[in-house]
């Protein structure tokens, strides 16, 4: 996953009323309503209301990303949730929203982005919930994936865990990566066909999931296409935005909400149903 930079992160707050008409215009759902689709769950089997959440801020690697921690606990605390960010950082943050009694803890590194239910040690991983939350979206603005086709475009960990959803829902998915050997490697563990050119992939799918960082070539973007595409940098120009029908985009909501949606399931299911997908 593309690390976030300060530039990055410093308007997510103020575009979250935005981003949640964005997701309601083109995938008929809100934004709690689709990370309780991406989580496997209805919103009348869970009660997120008060449910106290820590953010803990993490040092290591590169450091901490201004603004990363309270962008967070914005989009958590607007599921309903009691989000706040710790005063400490690392180990001593941490113990300061267990003393507080978080019920739930969000903490990232470089490499993982998880949080963690405190009542059980369950956790969500940030790149599974997105992978779900894109999912999710691109299955309600196409109006369901079964019987479609779908391109993947990158086969790392975002792209993979989409592709095996998609096909799992009735998707037949082809998957291209720049290192071809990851895309065929991945057709080898799920029934995915593999694509050798991007651009040739592109111009023939109606249904695209963009988990590439790199930058998309709008002349090969098919007229009229949903492209699920989250995470920064965007990567579409001016004609790849003209051409295609809908792009559902955001920095970090989707996959953080998904991630505290899917996190507090793992303690406060009020109907004891099997929550699928999770
Ligand atoms: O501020 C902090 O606590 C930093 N340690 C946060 C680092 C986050 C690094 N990860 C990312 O930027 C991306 C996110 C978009 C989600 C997963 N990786």
């Amino acid at each position: 996953m593309t690390r976030l930079t300060d530039g990055m992160v410093k308007d997510i707050i103020r575009s979250l009323d935005s981003a949640n008409e964005m997701l309601i215009a083109l995938t008929g759902m809100d934004t709690v309503e689709l990370a309780c689709d991406a989580a496997g769950i209805t919103k009348d089997m869970i009660d997120l209301d008060g449910i106290k959440v820590g953010i803990v801020p993490v040092t290591s690697g590169k450091g901490i990303i201004t603004k990363f921690s309270e962008s967070v606990a914005e989009i958590v605390r607007r599921l309903g949730m009691e989000a706040s960010v710790t005063q400490a950082a690392d180990v001593t943050g941490l113990a300061e929203a267990l003393s507080a009694g978080a019920e739930i803890v969000f903490m990232a590194d470089d490499v993982t982005f998880m949080a963690i239910n405190t009542k059980n040690g369950r956790f969500s991983n940030n790149s599974y919930c997105t992978a779900a939350g894109y999912v999710s979206a691109l299955k309600g603005a196409a109006g369901g994936l079964d019987g479609k086709e779908v391109l993947v475009l990158g086969a790392g960990r975002v792209g993979a865990i989409a592709a095996r959803m998609m096909t799992g829902m009735g998707a037949a998915v082809t998957v291209y990566d720049i290192d071809e050997e990851r895309a065929r490697a991945l057709s080898e563990s799920i029934p995915v066909k593999v694509a050798a050119d991007v651009n040739a992939a592109l111009i023939v799918h109606d249904l695209v999931l963009n988990a590439a960082p790199g930058a998309i070539d709008g002349r090969f973007v098919k007229e009229g296409a949903i492209i699920s595409s989250p995470g920064i940098p965007f990567p579409f120009d001016g004609l790849g935005i003209k051409r295609a029908g809908t792009i559902i985009n955001d920095p970090l909501d989707i996959g953080v909400a998904v991630m505290a949606v899917q996190c507090a399931s793992f303690s406060r299911l009020r109907r004891q149903d099997a929550a699928h997908g999770t």
